[in-house]
């Protein structure tokens, strides 16, 4: 489970202890693993990982504890947007952080998970996408690319997995709140709130149930994607420039 310390991450690995499952929470800010660790008991284990330290991905496998190596479930949660500017007006740095962190650590750690589900013929790899990976929207440009890179990941994964037991789902949530997920993005926390205001948004409990619900489903249903949105959103149509 990466991205453990906040948002829906918090609350997969809450609801995934609550199923029964052992659950090895990563993130970058360990305080906030340890405290989740305090109140869920054993059945989690804090693991402090940054999604962009190449080398902690890869040796992640041979690092966990005895009885925590063979991982059966790996939630590609971690992730961010940052900026909402338009493309000319963007930094590069945060481009460059999206990519990395979104598309280059979601691939390290599936390619250092993926063979040892394989060997053992069980498994299942549910990653966080976004509605943004299909709809374009002012401001999405790189963020939007990434997710959209990970949609088409994910189908391809499905491809080289048929003929193993191992399954693959993408989940592409529209508005969320709950998150701190546009308080990253924008970098103040007046405006993040604004997102919100006057809305119904999803919540990271209604992320959770759905992640609960494709990871229990008979072991010969796959989910391929799953988009939600909350009923307050819906796409807004194509723009014109006039004049
Ligand atoms: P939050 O900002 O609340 O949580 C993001 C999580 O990702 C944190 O636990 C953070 O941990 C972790 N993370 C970010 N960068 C890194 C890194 N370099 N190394 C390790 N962990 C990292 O956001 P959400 O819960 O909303 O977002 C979770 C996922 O859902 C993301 O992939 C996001 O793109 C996606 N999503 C969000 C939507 C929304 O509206 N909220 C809608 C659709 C998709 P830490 O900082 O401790 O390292
Ligand atoms: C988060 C949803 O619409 O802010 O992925 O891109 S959106």
């Amino acid at each position: 489970m990466t991205g453990a310390t906040a948002g829906f991450g918090k609350a997969i690995a809450e609801r995934l202890v609550g199923d029964g499952y052992r659950v090895i929470a990563t993130g970058r800010r360990r305080e906030r693993l340890e405290a989740l660790a305090g109140s869920l008991g054993p059945a989690l284990l804090p693991v402090a990982l940054d999604m962009d330290d190449t080398a902690a991905l890869r040796a992640l496998p041979g690092s966990l504890p005895e009885g925590w190596r063979e991982v059966d479930v790996l939630v590609n949660n971690a992730g961010l947007a940052l900026g909402i500017g338009k493309a000319q007006d963007s930094a590069v740095a945060d481009w460059r952080q999206m990519i990395e962190t979104n598309i280059a650590g979601l691939v390290e750690i599936t390619h250092a998970l993926l063979p040892g589900m394989v060997a053992r013929d069980r498994g299942h790899i549910v990653s966080i996408g976004s509605t943004a990976g299909t709809y374009p929207y002012l401001g999405g440009n790189v963020y939007g690319g990434t997710k959209a890179f990970v949609a088409q990941f994910m189908r391809n994964l499905r491809c080289d997995l048929l003929g193993s037991r191992v399954r693959a789902t993408n989940l592409e949530p529209g508005l969320c709140g709950g998150s701190e997920f546009s308080n990253v993005r924008l970098r103040d926390d007046d405006k993040a709130a604004a997102v919100y205001q006057d809305t119904h948004p999803i919540q990271p409990e209604d992320i959770a149930e759905t992640v609960a619900w494709v990871l229990g489903l008979p072991g010969h249903v796959n989910i391929n994607r799953i988009e939600m949105m909350p009923t307050c959103q819906a796409a807004g149509g194509l723009a014109v420039a006039r004049g």
